[in-house]
């Protein structure tokens, strides 16, 4: 980092020793996961220094935001509809949950066996080492799976402020009018929280700048198709986790910048794996940063990651609002419309989800599956083996691995993922 940010780290609260540990893991971990990488597109270095910074000029840029009258809210959920809180010149970021921070700390208040991403939160805030959730003025909780919900009766202790989202479990006619009332209680409450009213034009804006972010990344999911794919797996991943941080505006123009470089790479046939190398795609949880050590692996199997179903990926980005509409209600209707296809696995039941994953199968040319199961996240557990059944009728190989944060499972994944790869090679 090129400047020096411990004022600003200790004003937000954040306990500067743990916080030092993390940044140098955190670097180290970067260099050796994406920086050793060969035949990386010139355009990642704008990823680089956005990771390089993502710490520091990001948050110095949220709390300038914020002495400016903006309001930050910080999210766990791609349910969070980030257009309503643009469209009150808010910001909506994601918030730390990737990575294992002071466990025991978190097994205080959490059962030992509630998922990584939850106890990864928390772990997160009660070590003080979250620079986005301290520059949070509110963070949005969602009603998704037990853990979510549950735990958030404890967080909301550890925040400056919480709001909770409820959520359909089912796709019904009910279930769409659920998530309609509880986005115009959300369109309220920012309302309340940034003291602007939600403008039609505003919103209109707001859900442009939303598509267009989305758009971006959809081109660049659709050049993945290619062989030799033009980018690593672990680029694009790193590109959908940008996605929750960067300033939307320049984040697409830096996506489509990276496009406009693939397209002359696949022009050459140029790519950042050998052409033939056995395509995966991966399946299942969120892979929030710094959530690295299964693409890793994969990768330095040799095969290529060519797809994300996920909600760091293809089922976060997947669908656009339209902005047609005459009046704020109008458009909020077409954001419901559009988070209401949101195929997680806490619907039930929630067949797209298989239909989606077979049509990237198909999409982006992919030899097999993996699919990523946090621990204990039962509704992805639960889901995958009917959708390992399914795909496998359907001839499409897939492996399981279900895992936590930990890195003591490293090699028996690694084993486990080589001879899956052998098989595709078959
Ligand atoms: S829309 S996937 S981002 S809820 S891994 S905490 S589900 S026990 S993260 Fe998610 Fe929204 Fe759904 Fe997407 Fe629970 Fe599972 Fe843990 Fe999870």
């Amino acid at each position: 980092m090129a400047e020096d940010y411990t004022q600003m780290w200790m004003d937000l609260g954040l306990d500067l020793k743990a916080h030092d540990a993390l940044l140098g893991v955190l670097g180290s971990m970067y260099e050796k996961t994406f920086l050793r990488q060969s035949g990386r597109p010139e355009g990642m270095k704008y990823f680089d220094f956005v990771m390089s910074e993502v710490h520091g000029l990001r948050i110095k840029e949220l709390m300038d935001a914020r002495t400016d009258g903006r309001k930050v809210f910080g999210s766990f959920c791609v349910f969070v509809p980030e257009e309503l809180v643009l469209a009150v010149h808010g910001i909506l970021v994601g918030l730390c949950a990737g990575a294992e921070f002071a466990p025991d700390e978190a097994e205080k208040l959490l059962p030992r066996n509630t998922c990584s991403l939850i106890k990864g939160a928390f772990g997160f805030a009660l070590a003080k080492v979250c620079p986005y959730l301290a520059a949070s003025d509110v963070v949005v909780g969602e009603n998704t799976c037990d853990g979510k919900k549950k735990s958030y009766e404890i967080f909301r202790d550890l925040v400056n402020d919480m709001y909770v989202i409820d959520l359909p479990q089912v796709k019904s006619d009910i279930g769409r009018e659920l998530l309609r009332q509880e986005y115009k209680r959300f369109a309220t409450i920012v309302e309340e929280v940034s003291g602007r009213k939600i403008e039609k034009e505003a919103l209109k804006k707001a859900i442009e700048i939303v598509n267009a972010k989305r758009s971006a990344m959809h081109r660049l999911a659709k050049l993945r198709a290619a062989d030799p794919a033009p980018i690593s797996g672990l680029d694009a991943l790193l590109a959908n986790q940008v996605f929750f941080y960067d300033d939307p505006e320049r984040f697409t123009k830096s996506v489509n910048e990276i496009c406009d470089e693939l397209e002359i790479r696949i022009e050459k046939g140029e790519g950042s794996s050998n052409k033939g190398a056995s395509r995966i795609l991966v399946s299942g949880c969120p892979m929030a940063v710094p959530n690295w050590k299964l693409p890793a692996i994969i990768e330095n199997s040799g095969a290529v990651i060519v797809g994300e179903e996920s909600c760091v990926g293809e089922r976060g980005t997947r669908h656009l609002t339209s902005s047609e509409g005459d009046s704020v209600d109008a458009l909020i209707e077409n954001i419901v419309d559009r988070y209401f296809k949101i195929d997680c696995a806490v619907f039930t039941p929630n067949p797209s989800r298989l239909e989606h994953i077979q049509e990237m199968v198909r999409e982006y040319n992919a030899d097999g599956v993996i699919q990523y199961n946090i621990q204990f996240c039962s509704p992805y557990q639960i889901e995958s083996n009917p959708v390992e059944r399914d795909l496998e009728k359907d001839g499409i190989p897939v492996l399981r691995v279900d895992t936590d944060y930990s890195q003591e499972d490293t090699e028996q994944i690694r084993t486990r993922v080589e001879a899956f790869v052998e098989r595709l090679q078959g």
